[in-house]
C-alpha cells in the first residue's frame, strides 16, 4: 500500500505545487487539495499509517517539517511558522504529537 493507492498522484503534485513558497501551506487546504478531505475515515487512517514511517503511532513535531517530504521526495521543508500552526491545529490533547483519532478529525471536521 502506498500514498497513490488511495490519492491521486496529479493531486499530490498540484497541492504541493500550490503551496511552494514559503509560509503558504495551511494544512486543511492542502488536505483539500490532495484529495483526502472525501476519503473514508479508514482511508484517511491508512493514509496516517503510511506517514508514521517509523511506526511509532504519532507524528511528532520534529515529522512535521518535512511532512510534504513524504508526499513528494523533493517538496520543500515547512517552515517554523507552518509546523507550529499544523501542530496547534491538530494536537487536541496538547501532548505535542499527533495521534491517528487526531488526525482523522483534522481531516475530517
Ligand atoms: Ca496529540
Amino acid at each position: 500500500m502506498s500514498l497513490t493507492d488511495i490519492l491521486s498522484a496529479e493531486a499530490i503534485e498540484n497541492a504541493i505545487k500550490d503551496c511552494e513558497a514559503p509560509d503558504s501551506f495551511t494544512y486543511k487546504k492542502f488536505f483539500q487539495l490532495i484529495g483526502l478531505t472525501k476519503k473514508s475515515p479508514e482511508e484517511v487512517r491508512e493514509v496516517f499509517r503510511l506517514l508514521d514511517d517509523n511506526k511509532s503511532g504519532f507524528i511528532e513535531e520534529s515529522e512535521l517539517k518535512f511532512f510534504l517530504q513524504r508526499f513528494v521526495p523533493g517538496a520543500r521543508t515547512l517552515t517554523e511558522n507552518e509546523t507550529k500552526n499544523f501542530m496547534s491545529g491538530s494536537d487536541g490533547n496538547s501532548d505535542g504529537k499527533i495521534g491517528i483519532d487526531e488526525f482523522q478529525n483534522m481531516v475530517l471536521s
